[in-house]
């Protein structure tokens, strides 16, 4: 099945090149030579056969009607119009838009389905989960002013569910975390009129306005995109994100196993990858029924390995510390080991090659979600009311492989134990001491200079680049010039593997950072979860703002972001959502649109003229450092923090106490 599918049309020679040329996993690398000698492909292989379009590179091409598709001059992109007259800014806008409202979409019915969960828990419905986290349910419900003194739990819940379904459904006013923006940031989005309504509302209207001849403006269909991402920032991402706190518990600092080496040749292994922890959170409790594990030592087994991958892998990981194997470009690789008895998936980010590999290594992939099914594999439906029904069903499974195993394993050695699980509640906590908890003591580092300023670094993986590299350069570089790193979804796994979760990690800080890294006794990167765990980010932002010092608004910090590996629509969202919400991100890889037109001027600067933060984009690692502390101190420079200060050593009493944690 190398070089050529039975059936194919086109015969597409697969150039063997040195994997290591596409990877710096060790890991991934090992079983890409493996799956070569097995004579296997993966989407490495595919993205070396085949080019990119170059015109979908830049997008210059329309199909939003049967007039077209049009397909227009990237070298001239002014040179003509598509048949109904649509210049190369509305339809690059259009394209822009559209993955907008795909992303967002994807975060949003994710969100929202934590949110069903949810109101069944709370009706006694599902019995299965319970309010692990009643003291979160009530902050929460507090921030967004529910009434919560002497109420019961389950009142508090029944009010929070009715406030938060109007992020999806309400069709007038502004989505219930409104009142966590920083009230200068939510002013500017006023005046701009971006304020989202509900997110059904805005991703239908994004999607009508970029309908044929409908907005043929890039500034008004930049003003939906941006109401539209921020409904899934502000609204269905952190609602999943805060959800999920409630019902499966806000993560603290936890010892965790990530890359491939947490495979074990003597259990049964079991993948979960997507990104609902619902499915996840079941397929713990079924591994560990007694019945199963007794079936599973009965086949042999000396017990069975739970591990996930990509994010819902990244958010167990961080809840509940379960091993990870791998991001994004290791879900194949990871099959090709021959170690993996069952892969359960839900939704996005799952290639549909994982079929054809688990198939060429006798792995169970399963589909369990009504909204993914994928050809070749097995569905078996996740359903929440009964959802050991499905989970129980994989584990078995699962063992009926491990005992029939029938070809050699090869299990990569390597593994790296960090920290991870930082919500933006346990930063507070473990800056600030159990006594004054709170954002203090992060924006007097900041004020003081120790910290240089905070970046998010967050994104997938992309077979178009080396994987991992241009995360883990990035991250190198911004944290030896003292800015702290936070980080979710692949990028995460990435310096995790790399060995940058470990609290040792803070010697390759700058002189400041690693200080304070060693006061707390925290690594220099702090992971905090999935994709939609970026509004964590949010939150933190928010709370850096409240604290104050460092400015009004989210604009004002001396913050940046960057997505150095991207892939995904939805990564497209949560760029522009960081964007409208003030931040400088800079994208790598590719970025979808054509230089110096005026739809790139609007996003790349002047977005920025009118209050909100702006679009950067470099392949170069190096290059996105250097792109992203220049802003950082043109920030600091702005808020009057960038001459050299004295630095002021922490009291022995914060001292002590911060050692204590
Ligand atoms: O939401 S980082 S490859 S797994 S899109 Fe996908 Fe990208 Fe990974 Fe999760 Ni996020
Ligand atoms: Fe071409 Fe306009 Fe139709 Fe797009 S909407 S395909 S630019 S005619």
């Amino acid at each position: 099945m190398t070089e050529k599918e039975k059936g194919d049309e086109k015969i597409v020679p697969l150039k063997k090149i040195d994997v290591r040329e596409l990877t710096s996993c060790e890991n991934t690398a090992q079983m890409l030579e493996k799956a070569r000698r097995d004579g296997v492909e993966t989407a490495f292989d595919r993205a070396v056969s085949m080019k990119a379009c170059p015109i979908g590179a830049d997008s210059a091409c329309c199909k939003h009607c049967a007039m077209g598709p049009c397909r227009l001059n990237t070298k001239d992109p002014y040179g003509k119009v598509g048949v109904c007259g649509a210049t190369i800014d509305t339809i690059m806008a259009r394209n822009f838009a559209r993955m907008v409202a795909s992303g967002a979409a994807a975060h949003t019915d994710h969100g929202m389905s934590m949110l069903d969960v949810f109101r069944e828990v709370v009706n006694g419905n599902i019995k299965d989960y319970t309010i692990k986290d009643p003291i979160k349910l009530k902050e929460v419900a507090d921030s967004i002013g529910i009434e919560t003194e002497g109420r019961e739990t389950d009142d508090i819940a029944n009010d929070l569910y009715r406030e938060l379904e109007r992020t999806y459904t309400q069709v007038e006013g502004e989505i219930p975390f409104a009142t966590r923006v920083p009230p200068k940031t939510l002013e500017t989005w006023r005046t701009h009129g971006v304020v989202p309504r509900g997110a059904m509302r805005e991703i239908m209207e994004l999607m009508h306005r970029t309908h044929m001849g409908v907005d043929q403006h890039y500034e008004n269909i930049t003003k939906q995109c941006s109401r539209t991402a921020l409904a899934d920032g502000w609204g269905g991402s952190m609602v999943a994100t805060e959800i999920s706190d409630i019902l499966f518990g806000t993560p603290t600092p936890v010892r965790a196993e990530v890359d491939m080496g947490c495979l074990k040749e003597d259990q049964v292994n079991i993948i979960i990858h997507g990104h609902e922890p619902n499915l996840f959170e079941s397929m713990l409790a079924s591994v560990n029924d007694p019945t199963l594990l007794k079936a599973a030592e009965d086949a042999g087994a000396k017990g069975i390995n739970l591990i996930g991958m990509c994010c819902s892998g990244a958010e167990m990981l961080s809840r509940h510390g379960i091993p990870h194997a791998g991001n994004f470009m290791s879900t194949e690789a990871v099959l090709v080991t021959g170690a993996v008895d069952a892969m359960g998936v839900d939704v996005q980010c799952i290639k549909q090659g994982l079929a054809k590999v688990a198939q060429c290594y006798g792995t169970k992939l399963f589909t369990t979600n009504p909204r993914a099914r994928i050809e070749g594999a097995e569905h078996i439906e996740f359903e929440e009311h009964e959802p050991k029904k499905c989970t129980d069903q994989i584990v078995e499974m699962a063992i009926v492989r491990f005992k029939n195993r029938n070809m050699p394993v090869e299990i990569p050695k390597i593994s790296s134990t960090g920290i991870h699980g930082f919500s933006h509640e346990y930063i507070n906590y473990m800056l600030g001491g159990t006594f004054r908890s709170s954002y203090t003591p992060l924006n007097e580092n900041i004020i003081n200079g120790r910290i240089r300023g905070v970046a998010g670094v967050v994104g997938c993986t992309n077979p178009r680049v080396k994987q991992d590299w241009v995360h883990v350069e990035l991250v190198k570089e911004l944290i030896k010039n003292d800015v702290l790193v936070v980080q979710t979804g692949c990028s995460q796994i990435a310096l995790a593997k790399a060995g940058f979760y470990k609290p040792e990690a803070a010697h390759l800080a700058g002189p400041g950072l690693s200080e304070v890294c060693e006061a707390v006794g925290m690594p220099p990167v702090l992971g905090v979860g999935s994709c939609v765990d970026n509004s964590r980010i949010l939150i933190a932002c928010a709370e850096m703002v409240r604290v104050g010092g460092l400015g009004e608004s989210i604009a004002d910090l001396p913050v940046a972001g960057a997505a150095p590996e991207w892939m995904s629509e939805k990564a497209i969202s949560i760029g522009h959502y960081f964007v409208a919400s003030g931040v400088y991100t800079v994208f790598g890889v590719t970025f979808p649109i054509i230089r110096d037109t005026k739809f790139h001027k609007l996003l790349f600067e002047g977005l920025e003229e009118l209050g909100f933060g702006k679009w950067g984009f470099t392949e170069d690692p190096y290059e996105m450092a250097q792109l992203m502390i220049a802003h950082i101190d043109k920030k600091r420079k702005a808020l009057g923090i960038d001459k050299a200060r004295e630095r002021v050593l922490f009291d022995m009493a914060s001292r002590r106490e911060l050692e204590a944690i």
